[in-house]
């Protein structure tokens, strides 16, 4: 099947065509797409070179999927465009995430909602994928009252540019173009994307609103705190769930052993627990520290660790655009 990548030479979009050639996604034909800058560059798919073509020509050659990671501004621009084409649009930016009318999905809980009447389907937040992936069981049998939860979250999070500046620091380099308002080699920024009227930042009220949609419960309180840290592997987070319902820690872990997506890593007396630098280039969501909240009733503690770029990012895009092959929900124009 036909699949156009736009924004394939950012580094969620590299991220994407690695993920599809991993997965053995059935691409009859990719169409890397950018902007006009990079319109005749070469990205490599599969072992073959592939030239990376425009936004009208992409609709033109009428992809049955296009997967975006261009931002929010190119995503409102161009993602009604590809949807009135029939093409179905698994977009990576916050453009579509809240808007009522398009599902924000992680495949383990909620891709059973998606139609063929999906045409722009919105790819959550990184930092809220990898929590949700965790609560969501949790919720089902204990029933959540209220989230606390602090993110330390890679430089990839940012982009390629975030990542030349942490590298360059750590050299001494300083003429590089700044990303941040501070160093951030040596350093913890208490800040990622702008700040609100609120005092929070954005990416603290996705973790907050995203939550409630994808676990399709308003009930669910979350405040978070989002911390950009110097690490390039992932994206942890402590965690801090009260229940409604008293739990058991044992069930606690056997529920998360067999939750879809997650692997438990919690063995602290053989410095077993989840790490960026471990959990770096993986599609799981790692989660360890599973303890019991000593101050109150009906409370837990965790930490979870997962690629941003990864389940984050590439690989919930990949596995929404699997969940439509494998149930026929996109619009094919040539035999798979
Ligand atoms: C970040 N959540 O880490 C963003 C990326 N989508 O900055």
């Amino acid at each position: 099947m036909k699949i156009a990548v736009v924004g394939a030479t950012g580094l969620v979009g590299g991220e994407i065509l690695k993920v599809l050639e991993e997965r053995n996604f059935p691409v009859t034909e990719l169409l890397p797409v950018a902007s006009e800058r990079s319109v005749g560059k070469e990205i490599t798919f599969k072992g073959k070179q592939v030239k990376v073509i425009g936004f009208e020509d992409a609709i033109k050659a009428k992809p049955a999927i296009a997967i975006f990671s261009a931002g929010g501004g190119t995503s409102l621009a161009l993602a009604p465009k590809f949807a009135e084409a029939g093409i179905t649009v698994v977009d990576n930016s916050s453009a579509w995430r809240m808007d009522p009318t398009k599902k924000l999905v992680v495949p383990e809980i909620n891709a059973h909602t998606l139609t063929p009447e999906d045409k722009i389907i919105a790819n959550p937040n990184c930092s809220t994928i990898q929590m949700v992936l965790v609560l969501n069981p949790l919720h089902q049998k204990y029933t959540i009252k209220r989230v606390v939860v602090s993110t330390y979250q890679s430089v990839t999070g940012t982009g390629k540019d975030a990542v030349d500046q942490l590298f360059a620091e750590r050299i001494g380099d300083h003429s590089i173009k700044k990303v941040y308002p501070h160093p951030i080699d040596l350093n913890v920024l208490p800040h990622i994307d702008s700040f609100l009227d609120n005092g929070y930042t954005k990416e603290e009220m996705k973790m907050t609103n995203e939550t409630m949609k994808i676990m399709g419960d308003n009930s669910i309180a979350v405040t978070a705190t989002t911390v950009r840290i110097p690490t390039i592997g992932g994206h942890s987070e402590a965690v801090n769930i009260e229940f409604k319902n008293e739990f058991d820690l044992a069930e606690v872990r056997a529920i998360l052993e067999t939750t879809d997506g997650v692997v438990v890593q919690d063995d602290p007396k053989n410095f077993i627990y989840p790490m960026p630098l471990t959990a770096h280039g993986k599609d799981d969501t790692f989660v360890g520290r599973i303890r019991r909240d000593e101050t109150q009733p009906c409370t837990l503690n965790l930490w979870i660790v997962a690629d941003n770029l990864r389940k984050g990012a590439a690989t919930n895009a990949v596995q929404i655009a699997e969940y439509l092959v494998k149930h026929a929900l996109v619009e094919v124009t040539e035999k798979v």
